[in-house]
């Protein structure tokens, strides 16, 4: 039993990032290398999942070498399934590509390279090099955080523009809104990430335009 329980704490995210803000990755041109076997798929499927949709679902990780379990979301975390925010990098990128087009209820096997996965160190209970294989259940699927309700709200001053005053102020109350108060450095360093990130002009302030992904993407 201590060793479930140990296995099943290894966090499939790569970072522990507000979910509005993560770092986008460019998953597409990777797409050869994961495999994925639809195990079922509810009539009609809908909506499907695409880049920036947030994804509700439960995992179970398996080592494909010797199907040994090291990753289970059904009993870490009281069974509560996970949320993140699709193709941009808060989980291992094999499953930002793996679990693209997937609509709540359906259930698929996404085979890993370990480039894909936890890499030439691995992670954990994952060895180095090690391919990987999640079963995947997805649950819901509905318009990412990067929402302009979101934007609204960040924006203080309704000048359709963020300054790092205005996201700092955000994480804040996010973080304090979570019971996980942190230092002004901490906050300044998140949001000086976000800049480097989102201020593609490099103009000290976040348009709208840069925040919202979606006039970026081809969806
Ligand atoms: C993992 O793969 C890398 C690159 O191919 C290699 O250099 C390294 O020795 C491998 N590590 C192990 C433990 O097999
Ligand atoms: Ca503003
Ligand atoms: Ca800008």
């Amino acid at each position: 039993m201590m060793w479930k329980s140990v296995i099943c704490t290894l966090s499939l995210f790569v970072s522990s990032q507000l979910s509005l803000w993560a770092v986008r990755v460019s998953a597409d041109d990777l797409d050869g290398e994961v495999q994925t076997e639809v195990l079922f798929k509810p009539e009609p499927c809908s909506p499907k999942s695409k880049k920036g949709d947030l994804i509700n679902a439960h995992y179970d990780g398996y080592l494909d070498k010797d199907g040994s379990q090291f990753y289970c979301s059904r009993s870490d975390k009281d069974g509560h399934p996970q949320w993140f925010v699709l193709g941009v990098g808060q989980v291992i990128k094999g499953l930002d590509v793996g679990m693209i087009d997937m609509c709540p209820g359906e259930k698929r096997k996404i085979t890993i390279p370990s480039d894909l996965a936890f890499g030439d160190k691995g992670k954990g209970p994952v060895p180095p090099n090690a391919t990987v294989v999640f079963e995947v259940e997805v649950f819901s699927v509905s318009r990412g955080p990067r929402s302009m309700e979101a934007f609204n709200n960040i924006d203080l001053d309704k000048d359709r523009s963020l300054t790092k005053e205005e996201v700092k102020a955000y994480l804040k109350l996010e973080y304090e809104s979570d019971g996980k108060p942190r230092d002004d450095p901490f906050y300044e360093k998140i949001a000086a990430d976000i800049f480097r990130k989102s201020d593609h002009d490099k103009d000290g302030q976040i348009s709208a335009k840069e925040y919202n992904i979606y006039e970026h993407d081809e969806l």
